[in-house]
């Protein structure tokens, strides 16, 4: 494996890191004065060759939704970075943001000037009002210091740039749901196609791309992408971050090529905690299937894990050692999705509450085998037949969990209760 990381958390630990001064004593904003003397298509190709791919979750090639753009549509074009960070376990866009929220700011003028978009909206999750102010603040330096408003870095290149709060909904990371909101709609999924590439914010050809998908843009305009495709494998090139959280010793932010494994992960961060065996985890969040520990040494690559039967996602490692009761787990993380649904459709808004109350009757010892069906076929009815991603990501954690641990679900009802002592388990207590 190249080892090239870290990358976007280099400075992390530097008091000042956040500054513009701190972050152009490193080169800052150098990739930002290379790329306005380039030609914009020249950028779309650098990205595209250099095979980045969404860090937001899906993977999505990057530049190859920058070339989606049409080519002929007069309206203006939008950039809008998805920083409305919810999913269960993902942690990786708010640290980022607060400790280097220029390496975001650089990519986002580099962004728009390949797309050729004048205007850019950075969507925050409405809870983190630390990261809110600390981007403003990053912003009005940049405005200050010449790099956004009218005639950047004397290019002739003018580009605005507004960080929006949002209002704390987990469904306003759907890029269409959010683009709603930003709108000033409730925010709820629109039907695609169009895709936003095509007919976004105020029906404009939008370009919605995560926080650190675009805060990876610098480098890869400063390393080239022979230097990008070193790292990673072919088809999923590159760095991440791999947030640990849960049963770790050390939880945290890990910053690593793509295909490393949770065992070289575990081994930055000192391990499943002391006295205890890792029971199962996810790899991006509550909305992948749940892995076990014979995954140890599966790839951390979008092909791997796939293939795995789970997804990347947004690299959100949950770790759960053996205290853990995966019913219980499994139930927290179903009450999170009913309570967030958006409700514009039965499936999801219906199939999530009536999971929380089997799951429930299961977790407290008054289920039976029939319940265990039910479960299987409310997410059949579920995955594929719900509008958005959010229907489909509520099943992963029940048919994995049943899966892998079905006799600890027959357990419970055979026992008349929980086989497992939740004063034990630090998770979810
Ligand atoms: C133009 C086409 N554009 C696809 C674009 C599309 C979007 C991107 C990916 O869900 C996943 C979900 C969660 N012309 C296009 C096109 N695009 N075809 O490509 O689209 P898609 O539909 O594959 O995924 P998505 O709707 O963006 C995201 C998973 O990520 N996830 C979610 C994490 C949540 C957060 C958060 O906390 N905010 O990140 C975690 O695993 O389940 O599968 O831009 O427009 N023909
Ligand atoms: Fe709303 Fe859920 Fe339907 Fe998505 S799947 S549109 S969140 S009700």
């Amino acid at each position: 494996m190249t080892t090239l990381t870290p990358i976007l958390s280099a400075n992390w630990d530097r008091p000042e890191s956040f500054t513009l001064a701190d972050y152009r004593a490193e080169g800052g904003y150098e990739s930002l004065r290379t790329a306005l003397g380039m030609d914009p298509d020249e950028l779309v190709d650098l990205v595209k060759t250099a095979g980045l791919r969404g860090r937001g979750g899906a993977g999505f090639p990057t530049g190859m939704k920058w070339g989606f753009l049409p080519k002929d549509n007069p309206k203006p074009r939008y950039l809008v970075v998805n920083a409305d960070e919810s999913e269960p376990g993902t942690c990786k866009d708010v640290p980022l943001m607060l400790a280097n929220p220029h390496v975001l700011l650089e990519g986002v003028a580099i962004t728009c000037y390949a797309i050729r978009s004048h205007q850019a909206f950075i969507y925050v999750r409405g809870e983190v009002l630390h990261v809110i102010r600390r981007l403003r603040q990053a912003v009005a330096e940049a405005y200050e210091a010449g790099l956004f408003g009218t005639n950047i870095l004397g290019s002739g290149f003018d580009l605005e740039v507004v960080v929006h709060a949002g209002a704390g909904a987990y469904i306003c990371g759907e890029e269409t749901a959010l683009l709603d909101s930003l709108e000033g709609y409730r925010g709820q999924p629109r039907l695609k196609p169009p895709f936003p590439a095509v007919a976004g914010l105020y029906a404009s050809p939008t370009v919605v791309n995560n926080v650190e998908s675009i805060s990876s843009v610098p480098s890869i305009v400063s390393g080239g992408a022979d230097w990008f495709t070193a790292m990673g494998t072919e088809k999923s090139p590159g760095f991440g971050l791999f947030s640990l959280s849960g049963h770790v010793s050390r939880p945290g932010q890990y910053e690593a090529p793509l295909g490393v494994t949770l065992r070289e992960l575990l081994d930055m961060a000192g391990g499943v905690r002391e006295g205890h065996e890792l029971k199962f985890w996810t790899p991006g969040g509550s909305s992948t299937p749940i892995l076990t520990a014979d995954h140890l040494d599966t790839p951390l690559d979008f092909e791997a894990i796939g293939a795995a039967g789970s997804m990347l996602g947004t690299r959100a490692l949950q770790i759960f050692d053996d205290t853990t009761c995966v019913v219980r787990a499994v139930l927290r993380w179903i009450e999170f999705y009913a309570h967030e649904s958006c409700g514009k459709c039965t499936p999801c808004r219906e199939g999530n509450f009536w999971m929380v109350q089997v799951l429930e009757r299961l977790e407290h010892g008054r289920g039976t085998e029939a319940d265990l069906e039910k479960l299987l076929d409310i997410c059949d009815n579920l995955l594929g037949r719900s509008f958005c991603a959010l229907g489909d990501g509520a099943t992963s954690p029940v048919t994995s969990s049943i899966s892998y641990f079905r006799q600890e679900y027959i357990d419970h009802f055979e026992q008349g209760g929980c086989p497992f002592d939740p004063t034990k388990s630090t998770v979810w207590g």
